[in-house]
């Protein structure tokens, strides 16, 4: 295997060099070389760093014994009047760097000097309705295209070379709350994506397009009762059977305005051949209104790729009444012999699964407060304490608000957008971990095309007065914390960890830092001058190692943060991309 990983890595980067020589007959990014972008170190094809999601990089030039010397490179300015949260992750194929900022705009940069080769600002229209501010987390590449989502759902594909767009497919409408900000997938050919919009009352679903053309291939609805579709070469569609069976899970006719939205895209495993998304809440917030477990809402659902069928489904909050979106990503590693999966849910509770069943193996709290559950039974459902499910406002004294508790985690949860990252070497996860409450309560709704969905009111409260965030290593097999790394703002970017024993992670008051992976020692920090709530990457150049990570303070938590959004509003925006490396 190793002899192996090796002849592909020189071939690769012999590739690569000969394609430098002569830029114009680079050749295209293939299936082959985005299922195996977690082993080639001089590009980085997909979000996750690798499908699979692991964000661990095989280098080791940077280490814990030199990471010291690490300095700036170059740093690139988004530019623009327009600022607002950069959760962008770059992508480096061929020397370009690909990276996605703020307002629907994408870069194409000299990844070694960081000259701007060319950039394309999408013609966003007035009335787009992303819930969580205007972010975007990152684009796709295939052959010689780069990808990426739109705020106002559309899917847009540019040529490498030029930015020239090459197809450009609409998601869904957007006066209807639909958007995207997700980083699209690539598996076998198809572009995967989901959409946002669970505030709003969306269908959630993954649809899956030919990459090179846009043209649909499958849809799969994400709430049981939608039917789902296939498409032949001529576009014409024939149905592929519901997601589900019709009011299992669902009384009466909320599943047609469901939520369920994939807002965060999914991860892909080669080895199952399974596409993993996480679902949002269930609309609207106000449970009552919505007895059952509320299939798919609050899970991740398995996909096979080859026919755009639920293989699987993991729920960790039935009857979801916390708006504890289950969209985290399912991170695919290898455990005692067996292809498993990690996820750290909004809920504060991390699952082990089998990748391939979606057997529950193991449930336990990332978080050191949850109050909405009591435990896990021996399936990973959830215990709930009925005494902290926000009331019933048609019980309540004038039938307009209903009982008020104090929930954690709050809605912005024990881990929101923010990748986690898993190490082969060390055997745990690092997580981008909140400690956080909320005051919450119902309130009577009904469905508006276009209008808020929620039938809930809230406040978040801080229950820590020195910390929020955490940097958390987890270990998968017994449920441990190993270390902490605690944050007085909320962590809110993503994490890296490589092969030179480090883990990288941005903060809100916009330093990216390395920590020993092993013990969490601090061991390296730099300033971006704005919040950091982006995952960084690693990649090499020309026999160096370099880091990169967009800074720009936003997201969702300066608009819905309460008391913790006052907390941090001294923390200026920003829109910038940082690459660093070795001091010679
Ligand atoms: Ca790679
Ligand atoms: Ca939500």
């Amino acid at each position: 295997m190793k002899g192996l990983r090796n002849s592909t890595l020189s071939s690769l980067l012999v590739a690569a060099f000969a394609a430098m020589a002569v830029p114009q007959v680079m050749a295209g990014v293939t299936d082959r070389d985005i299922e195996n972008d977690a082993k080639t170190t001089g590009d980085v094809l997909s979000w996750g760093m690798g499908t699979e999601g692991q964000r661990y990089s095989p280098l080791d030039k940077i280490n814990l014994g030199n990471v010291k010397n690490l300095v700036p490179v170059w740093s690139f300015s988004f530019g623009g009047e327009k600022q607002r949260g950069q959760e962008s992750q770059p992508l480096v194929v061929n020397g370009k760097m690909f990276v996605t900022g703020s307002y629907s705009r994408l870069y194409a940069l000299d990844a070694k000097t960081g000259a701007k080769l060319w950039q394309y600002e999408h013609r966003l229209p007035d009335g787009i309705m992303p819930c969580c501010d205007v972010v975007n987390r990152g684009a796709a590449v295939y052959d010689n295209l780069v990808i990426f989502s739109t705020l106002d759902a559309q899917l847009v594909a540019l040529d490498q070379n030029t930015g020239k767009v090459v197809w450009k497919e609409k998601i869904d409408d957007y006066q209807a709350g639909y958007s995207n900000t997700a980083a699209p997938i690539i598996a076998k050919g198809l572009i995967l994506t989901g959409v946002s919009g669970g505030e709003f009352g969306i269908v959630g679903r993954v649809e899956a397009r030919d990459a090179k053309t846009g043209k649909m291939v499958w849809s799969r609805p994400t709430v049981e009762g939608h039917m789902g579709y296939k498409y032949d070469a001529a576009g014409n569609k024939t149905e592929n059977g519901i997601s589900g069976t019709t009011n299992a899970t669902w009384q009466g006719d909320l599943w047609k305005t469901g939520g369920a939205a994939t807002w965060l895209g999914g991860s892909y495993d080669a080895k199952t051949g399974l596409a993993y998304f996480g679902t949002g809440n269930p609309a609207p917030w106000n449970s009552h209104l919505r007895p059952g477990d509320n299939l798919y809402s609050c899970a991740t659902v398995a996909i096979d790729v080859a026919t755009g069928q639920i293989k699987w489904h993991f729920q960790g909050t039935p009857n979801d009444g916390w708006d504890y979106d289950g969209v985290n990503e399912f991170v695919t590693f290898d455990m005692n012999g067996k292809r498993m999966g990690g996820k750290a849910d909004r809920n504060g509770f991390f699952y082990v699964l089998d990748a391939n069943t979606g057997k529950f193996e193991r449930g336990f709290p990332f978080v050191k407060k949850i109050t909405w559950a009591k435990g896990l039974d021996a399936n990973g459902k959830p215990i709930f304490d009925p005494a902290n499910r926000p009331g019933d406002p048609s019980k309540g004294a004038d039938g307009k608000k209903g009982e008020v508790v104090f929930s954690a985690p709050s809605f912005l949860g024990g881990k929101n957008q923010m990748p986690m990252a898993y190490s082969p070497d060390t055997g745990l996860f690092y997580v981008p971990a909140n400690e956080w409450g909320m005051e919450i309560w119902n309130e009577p709704i009904t469905y508006k095309k276009g209008a808020a969905y929620l039938g809930a009111g809230f406040t978040i409260k801080t229950i820590d007065d020195k910390y929020i965030g955490a940097l958390r290593a987890v270990d998968p097999k017994t449920g441990k914390i190993v270390w902490e790394v605690t944050n007085n703002a909320p962590l809110w970017g993503g994490v890296m960890t490589t092969k030179g024993g480090l883990v990288f992670w941005g903060t809100p008051e916009g330093f990216l830092k390395a920590a020993d992976a092993k013990t969490g020692k601090e061991v390296w920090s730099f300033q971006t001058g704005t919040g950091v709530v982006a995952p960084p990457i690693t990649w090499e150049q020309d026999g160096e190692q370099y880091i990169g990570v967009a800074a720009g303070w936003g997201g969702a938590v300066p608009l819905w943060g309460g008391d913790v959004a006052k907390k941090v509003n001294y923390l200026n925006q920003g829109g910038s991309m940082w690459v660093f490396k070795l001091h010679k």
